[in-house]
């Protein structure tokens, strides 16, 4: 069942879908791009957790940015509202209807345009999956920027729309970084053409940046120009035990000075969230069955030169275990090895998934205070059916702390919300380190931006979409917008 606390009421403004709105998609995109079939727009109406469900009358799947255009034009004439959607993998609800909106997929625009194999600037159709996109600048020796668990469905707009951080991101950044241009489609079909690959680019405002993190609210990205860096020559992953959160950090801090430029990735996950993942998921091992300590870490590097790397990595082991800071440890041996580590651990929310209901917080903390929430959580929710897991980009200070409860419950939320939100912002934390604020918590931007800066937001919001047709109840305060409702 669908999670229900999330519901708000329907904006009077939008119209309802009609038969010459159909008739007109159809004159735009064809037959097979107008799905109107309720089994077929199941999929497009409720999320990958199975918990923000609206109902589209009709999900498009245009095949081309004039396409895209033509289709909001209309919308926003017609005051159809329109959810844009990629993988249909993000986590707070963003990608999916509330009510009735146009569901708007990116699905047909998958074509990759061109790649510099000196440069390493990719330039693709927003649809393309991001796994896909890896294999290919993989057979020009390059790799992508960014990784994640959902890398075989999510797409690269998705990913832009999102500003997706991922498993990479110690290394290779966020996508801020690594965008070289975008090309998007705002709410009255305008297109800005922003698809270049250069490097420098001073000419004015940067507004691809707008876009990017932006969740579909501001505009629909139809395609992305990304620099890639090159595929690294050796990739080494140690899985390591750890006794305590203390001792987590001194880890991370010699992490930090003995490897340097080659440390790629550094995971955290508790003991109770490899239990799960272990019971829930066939094909998962432990890479240390006999150790059990309550942290564990997945620490990787990536460099050009394989011996060079693996002698960095043993005598940083040798260093952690003989200060006693790590209780036992693993070094894959092969590529089996290294792809068995990290399905365990990118399988974490697909454990979560299989196991029921789950209330998820993406958080960003200080590093040294990202614990205590895991544990606080746990003490608040005590005497309630409910489960508690914490993990995440521990090198990135992110924490995914997630809640398994055997059915969602508005009083089990009510325990969690606005606790969790307030105890972040006294950190000067931020309620979305990465998943983005979707419906889950578009009433919660307060707790990380002053009122100014989410006015501003606000203002732009306003100029982009004047009718406030594009994803509309996320993101963003109603009270925020009320002022801009036209
Ligand atoms: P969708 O879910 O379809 O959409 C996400 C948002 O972007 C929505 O608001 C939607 O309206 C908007 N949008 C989508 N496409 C466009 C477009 N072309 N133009 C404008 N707006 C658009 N996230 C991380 O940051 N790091 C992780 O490590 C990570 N791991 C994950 C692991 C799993 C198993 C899963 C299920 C999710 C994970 N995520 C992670 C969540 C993450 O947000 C998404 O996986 C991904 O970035 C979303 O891409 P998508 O194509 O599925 O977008
Ligand atoms: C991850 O890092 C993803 O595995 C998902 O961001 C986190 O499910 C989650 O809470
Ligand atoms: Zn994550």
């Amino acid at each position: 069942r669908a999670a229900s606390s999330y519901t708000v009421p329907r904006d009077p403004r939008f119209a309802q879908l009609e038969q010459q709105d159909l008739d007109y998609f159809r004159s735009v995109i064809g037959d097979t791009g107008v799905l109107t079939d309720p089994d077929a727009l199941q999929t497009y109406s409720i999320d990958w957790m199975g918990k923000y469900e609206g109902k589209c009358s009709v999900a498009l799947r245009p095949k081309s940015t004039e396409q895209v255009s033509k289709i909001l034009a209309h919308c926003n004439k017609r005051l159809l509202a329109v959810v844009p959607q990629g993988g249909n993998t993000g986590l707070v609800g963003g990608s999916t209807p509330v009510h009735d909106e146009v569901v708007l997929s990116t699905a047909g625009l998958n074509r990759v345009l061109s790649f510099d194999a000196v440069s390493g600037a990719l330039v693709c159709e927003a649809g393309c999956v991001l796994e896909q996109l890896d294999a290919h600048v993989g057979g020009h020796g390059f790799t992508m920027p960014l990784d994640l668990g959902a890398k075989g469905s999510c797409h690269i707009g998705g990913n832009l729309a999102t500003n997706a951080g991922g498993l990479r991101l110690l290394r290779y950044g966020s996508l801020h970084g690594s965008v070289l241009g975008l090309e998007a489609v705002l709410a009255n079909g305008t297109v800005l053409d922003l698809l270049t690959t250069l490097r420098k680019d001073n000419t004015g405002y940067d507004l691809k940046q707008l876009l990017v993190g932006s969740e579909g609210t501001l505009g629909v990205i139809t395609a992305a120009a990304i620099q890639c860096p090159p595929r690294p020559a050796a990739v080494h992953v140690a899985y390591l035990a750890v006794p305590s959160f203390a001792t987590v950090q001194q880890v991370f801090v010699r992490a930090r000075r003995r490897l340097g430029e080659i440390l790629s990735a550094f995971e955290f996950l508790d003991r109770g969230s490899l239990e799960l993942t272990l019971a829930e998921l066939d094909g998962v091992r432990d890479p240390l069955p006999s150790s059990a300590e309550p942290f564990y870490l997945v620490v990787e590097t990536s460099g050009s030169n394989a011996e060079h790397d693996y002698a960095k990595l043993e005598a940083f082991l040798e260093e952690v275990m003989e200060e006693g800071l790590v209780a036992d440890g693993t070094l894959a041996q092969d590529s089996t090895q290294v792809a068995g580590i990290w399905g365990l651990r990118e399988g974490i929310s697909v454990a979560l998934r299989h196991a029921g209901p789950v209330y998820k917080y993406d958080l960003s903390l200080p590093v040294g205070k990202m614990y205590e929430l895991v544990e606080e959580t746990r003490a608040r929710v005590a005497g309630l059916p409910c489960r508690v897991f914490g993990y995440g980009h521990l090198g990135d200070g992110n924490l995914h702390l997630n809640v398994s409860t055997p059915r969602y419950d508005d009083a089990v939320q009510a325990r969690l919300e606005p606790w969790i939100y307030e105890w972040t912002a006294a950190q000067r934390g931020s309620v979305s380190a990465e998943h983005g604020m979707g419906r889950m918590k578009a009433e919660c931007i307060g707790y990380s931006k002053p009122a100014a800066a989410v006015d501003v937001m606000a203002q732009i919001k306003a100029l982009l979409d004047p009718n406030l047709i594009l994803n509309p109840y996320k993101v963003l305060p109603r009270a925020a917008l009320a002022g801009n409702v036209p």
